[in-house]
């Protein structure tokens, strides 16, 4: 399949500095090798960041940089957007997960409101101004996807909610917020713990997840490296023990291939700076891979 690749150099959503520098340890662990390998065309590899002119501005400490994070997920919106329309499949690299805001816009442009979104996270990302501790824009994407949070962030791409409740996926699920567990219940969504995962295993697990979703038209795939174990994914700026393995992180990827429907990936939050020999991008590169289609034989 035709494949673009888009650098999301964005960090103001995160708490930590380093995530910026994740596309250029994703490409250097072989991205665009790896999916030629696959046979698949890479048709553009770019990158998106912040406009120039934009004030790089705190802000209000509930929404923090919000004008800033806006302005490069509404390039995001357009650039996803765009590469759809085109017939590719865009892999979003970040960068903090606030990215999102901007590649589930266009994704749900692309799909003209039937998209499902399958996020997995070892965090809801459902905050709200009003719920946040942290006040970091990449603890709210998923709820701003779904119509919540700063007007700024949710007018991004068009107004108003760019999901539906019925149609995410949460997976992964291990360090909620208050806030967010009460989120998620009044929404109803999906969501799947570490507790499901151990007790069910992951091919229950996903199988139940999207024989659930209503009929969509495109399937968003949103990875958090920081879903895996650290141990397996240990370059992230918020680790939590507990989490993913390798191989189940590998066989949700498969699986979700084999749905025929997905067009469209990010892969954030790869902190270059905390890892060890570039082995978070390392397993990023494969996990895109076996997404795309790659099989053991
Ligand atoms: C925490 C941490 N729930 C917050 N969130 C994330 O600040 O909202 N860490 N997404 O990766
Ligand atoms: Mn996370
Ligand atoms: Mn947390
Ligand atoms: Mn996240």
């Amino acid at each position: 399949m035709d494949v673009a690749i888009i650098g999301g150099r964005l960090d103001l959503g995160a708490g930590r500095r380093g995530v910026e520098m994740g596309p250029a340890a994703i490409r250097t662990a072989g991205l665009r090798e790896h999916l030629v390998r696959l046979g698949h065309r890479i048709v553009a590899d770019e990158d998106v960041a912040l406009p120039e002119g934009v004030p790089v501005d705190v802000g209000d400490p509930t929404v923090k940089y919000a004008d800033a994070v806006a302005a490069v997920a509404a390039r995001l919106s357009e650039t996803v957007r765009g590469h759809l329309v085109a017939g590719a499949v865009p892999v979003v690299l970040g960068g903090d997960h606030s990215l999102a805001i901007g590649s589930i816009a266009g994704a749900a442009a692309a799909a003209s409101g039937r998209l499902g979104v399958i996020w997995i996270d070892a965090h809801g990302d459902v905050n709200t101004p009003e719920t946040t501790p942290s006040g970091n824009i990449h603890g709210m994407p998923l709820a701003v996807a779904l119509g919540y949070g700063d007007a700024r962030l949710v007018a991004v791409g068009g107004p108003g909610a760019k999901v539906r409740p019925e149609a995410v996926v949460m997976l992964g699920l291990r360090d909620l917020d208050p806030g967010e567990k009460a989120f998620i219940r009044r929404l109803g969504l999906q969501a799947y713990t570490m507790h499901d995962i151990d007790r069910y295993g992951m091919s229950a697990v996903l199988e139940r997840a999207l024989s659930a979703l209503p009929p969509v038209e495109a399937l968003h795939v949103s990875l958090d490296l920081d879903a895996l174990d650290p141990s397996d994914a240990p370059g992230v700026g918020t680790p939590v023990p507990g989490g993913i393995t390798y191989r189940e992180a590998h066989l949700a990827m498969e699986m979700l291939y084999e749905t025929g429907l997905v067009r469209s990936v990010d892969v954030v939050e790869v902190n270059p700076i905390l890892d060890e020999r570039n082995r978070t991008a390392i397993a990023a590169v494969r996990l895109v891979g076996s997404l795309l289609g790659d099989r053991l034989l």
